[in-house]
């Protein structure tokens, strides 16, 4: 069975670890977002590519969802001894080194699907992980505050911000001129189906699918989504922020409603949410509604098997 998933940070990567155990034997390739990323101390850092992969690796901060366990702060204290900043995105010493190869990769001429592909031999996530596009993406938030209304980088917003100055919008510098990087159309349209776990609808699936030609690709195939939101309110990060800037409800009806029954032809909802079941607003969407709290590995597990059962049903 081949699998095909959209994600970005945390809620994919865990999400993932229950898709890996409910189907061990299937052939998974990851579409992981890089409107995330951010160049620091001249070192390309790509949050949502590495969280899938230390997740799956084995070597994620595991109460964090990103970054590398055992941290240690030598190489940022120094910087900050330097003043250089900035000092408001935690970088530890073996993270650092994930950014030095990285960099060391793409300055070599390397794009970032092989670089990506020759980090992962290390780690080794039992997944394909691919980037949405090798070209420069950014993630920018329009926000207004003392300084006047102004696009920050998303890191800045999510990181320094706590998202907590009202976004007013996002932008994805630079989608309209990118390409799906290699390898990301084909595993789309091989895939016995798409898989939308629950990351954010906005800034992570909502950034990958505006590279032109993946939205297409993904609508040709069945698609089953996981609702990020559980009973009105995101299960974890700012969803809900996210949402409200665009105008969406935070709502698992909503969120579905907002992918649209041309994108979704199913969708789980929490059983807290099983009213979203008869929705007009999802006509078109078949809906089922499980336990989505990924609290721990078994129940991930189950989650997967419900979403992977209902796209064989849908795919009929
Ligand atoms: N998130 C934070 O809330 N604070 C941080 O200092 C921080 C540092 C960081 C470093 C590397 C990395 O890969 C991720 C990091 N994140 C941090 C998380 C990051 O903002 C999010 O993982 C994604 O960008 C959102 O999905």
């Amino acid at each position: 069975m081949r699998i095909t998933l959209l994600a970005g940070g945390v809620g994919g990567a865990r999400f993932l670890r229950g898709l890996l155990a409910a189907a061990p034997d299937a052939e998974i390739t990851v579409i992981g977002n890089t409107g995330d990323d951010i160049t620091l101390f001249g070192l390309h850092v790509s949050p949502d590519l590495d969280t899938v992969m230390y997740t799956l690796g084995g070597g994620i901060s595991e109460d964090q969802g990103w970054g590398r366990d055992d941290e240690t702060f030598a190489v940022q204290s120094e910087l900050t001894a330097y003043g250089a900043g900035p000092a408001w995105f935690s970088l530890g010493d073996r993270d650092f080194a994930t950014h030095i190869a990285r960099t060391s990769l793409l300055t070599a001429g390397m794009p970032l699907s092989a670089a990506t592909a020759r980090l992962c031999e290390r780690w080794r996530p039992g997944v394909r992980l691919l980037p949405m596009t090798d070209d420069d993406v950014q993630t920018h938030v329009l926000i207004a505050d003392e300084g006047g209304r102004r696009e920050i980088h998303f890191q800045e917003w999510w990181v320094r911000l706590h998202a907590k100055v009202p976004a007013l919008g996002f932008t994805f510098a630079g989608a309209d001129l990118s390409a799906p990087a290699p390898g990301v159309l084909t595993a789309i349209a091989e895939a016995d189906f798409v898989l939308l776990p629950p990351s954010n609808p906005v800034v992570s699936i909502g950034v990958i699918l505006a590279v032109p030609g993946i939205a297409k690709a993904v609508a040709a195939k069945t698609v089953v989504g996981v609702s990020p939101v559980i009973g009105g309110a995101p299960v974890r990060g700012m969803a809900d922020a996210c949402l409200t800037a665009i105008g969406v409800q935070t709502s698992a009806a909503a969120v579905a409603a907002h992918y649209g029954s041309d994108l979704l032809d199913g969708w789980l909802v929490d059983t807290k949410d099983a009213a979203a079941a008869t929705a007009p607003e999802l006509a078109g969407i078949a809906v089922r509604a499980v336990p989505l709290y990924m609290h721990a590995i078994p129940a991930t597990t189950a989650m997967a098997k419900a979403a992977i059962e209902l796209a064989t049903e849908l795919s009929r």
